[in-house]
């Protein structure tokens, strides 16, 4: 009994990393100034008194003073969560925390709402190639306004610029059409994003596993780097406060 109690508990700490009691950190950024450089999964407090599981980056191979403590909010690498999510969902978040997730549009807009964030996107193709997108400003606005996207000041990681034309978007889904489009791009391009009419990146489209060119811009495109029809093997999009 105690040594399956002691294997459980190996297996929990290999996973889930504790921090000290009394401490609310707000996002990954304050979990590594308090000393936690290891990434993994976390609690943090994007709005006073309730806990969010969240995955911290902690490491990156940015300059110095970009480099520890990402707080993700999406995350896809094998294609085993449905993305295909209503509104409900991709406002309140859904997925594992270990795997693939959205942490919710409300968390986003609570971390964003008086507090300075950068933005990265990391994406891996198929055969192994690696680019990123950086963005010096990210912030989500109220439901209120359709949980608005801003984002600006991009700096090529190879990946190029694919989400500058998102800028003041609303978000959508196939049950809420906030974007441009006469159709609801939700529904052509099988995801969710801040549509405009409609995408350039299509991070929550469906997992197709490298090129398709018989599915058209649904698959979890980043058109700048691949094009609309290569699919990404992973993409994750993380954000660190501004000091
Ligand atoms: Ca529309």
């Amino acid at each position: 009994m105690s040594v399956f109690i002691a294997a459980l508990l190996s297996v929990f700490t290999a996973s889930v990393v504790s921090v000290p009691d009394g401490f609310k950190p707000v996002d990954c950024s304050d979990l590594y100034k308090a000393g936690e450089t290891v990434s993994g999964i976390y609690s943090i407090y994007p709005a006073g008194d309730v806990p969010v599981w969240v995955y911290c980056h902690m490491i990156s191979d940015g300059k110095d003073e970009d480099k520890g403590g990402w707080t993700v909010f999406q995350r896809r690498m094998d294609g085993s969560i449905h993305f295909y999510q209503p509104w409900k969902q991709y406002k309140r978040g859904f997925g594992a925390i270990e795997g693939e997730y959205w942490l919710g549009l409300e968390n986003m807009y609570q971390l964003t709402r008086n507090r300075k964030y950068m933005l990265r996107v990391d994406m891996e193709d198929f055969e192994g190639r690696k680019g990123f997108a950086l963005y010096s400003s990210f912030s989500v606005g109220p439901e209120s306004d359709g949980y608005k996207l801003h984002v600006s000041g991009f700096t090529d990681g190879g990946a190029g610029d694919s989400l500058s034309d998102h800028n003041d978007q609303k978000f959508t889904t196939f049950d809420k059409d906030q974007d441009s489009y006469d159709n609801n791009c939700a529904k052509q391009f099988l995801g969710a994003f801040w549509f405009k009419f409609c995408h350039k990146a299509n991070p929550n489209g469906v997992y197709l596993w490298g090129e398709d060119d018989t599915h058209f811009s649904i698959g979890v495109v980043w058109s700048s780097w691949k094009n609309f029809v290569v699919s990404m093997k992973s993409i994750s999009m993380k954000i660190k406060r501004v000091s």
